[in-house]
């Protein structure tokens, strides 16, 4: 599993003292976003774009609890040591993957239900949001708008400790602030 990272063989206290000074030291990617398929990109995008906005990278894989579970385990097990901070996971259908990605990894995970190829996107909200006791998935709403709220709550996470990222999220929600009352009339 630590192969994927480059980490070298030592104790499991050498290796938190390791994980603790790289992480001080990294500038890399934050979120850790991960999607069922790439038939989830047109909504995902815009979970994406909103991360940019704020700039925040990110990691971005299409993978499949369903599909290709070895590999969205690992890329869920491993993502704190890479530097990840905050997890989103989007999946449609029987949507199991935000389950399974927040089975493997203490980060904060959000959920993001995709609409799928029937009932308008209700069988991932459910599948997302009902998630049993002590395995905690944050649930946003289906499709772009959850896309994009994932993307925010990210930044709020992150801007708890991340000054920049906290002033960008002002900064977003002053603009939309702006764009609602910049419509004035709407007959106009
Ligand atoms: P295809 O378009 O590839 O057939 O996928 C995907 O997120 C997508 O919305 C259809 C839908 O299947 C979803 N999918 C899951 C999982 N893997 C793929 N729900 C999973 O692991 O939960």
């Amino acid at each position: 599993m630590l192969a994927m990272c480059n980490v070298p063989a030592f104790s499991v206290l050498q290796y938190e003292d390791y994980l603790r000074k790289r992480r001080k030291t990294m500038a890399g990617p934050l979120v850790g976003v991960v999607m069922g398929s790439k038939s989830d990109w047109g909504t995902m995008e815009h979970c994406v774009s909103t991360l940019e906005s704020l700039g925040i990278e990110c990691e971005v894989r299409v993978l499949s609890a369903h599909r290709t579970p070895h590999v969205a385990a690992e890329f869920a097990q491993t993502a704190e040591a890479r530097g990840i901070e905050v997890m989103i996971a989007a999946a449609g259908g029987a949507a199991h993957l935000a389950g399974v990605v927040a089975s493997m990894t203490t980060l904060p995970v959000l959920g993001v239900p995709m609409v799928g190829w029937s009932l308008d996107g209700m069988d991932s909200l459910l599948a997302t949001v009902q998630m049993p006791r002590g395995v905690p998935v944050a649930t946003f709403a289906i499709g772009k708008a959850g896309a994009v709220n994932a993307a925010l709550c990210a930044g709020q996470i992150l801007g708890l400790k991340h000054e920049a990222i906290r002033e960008a999220v002002k900064r977003d929600r002053e603009e939309r602030r702006q764009a609602v009352l910049a419509v004035g009339d709407p007959r106009e």
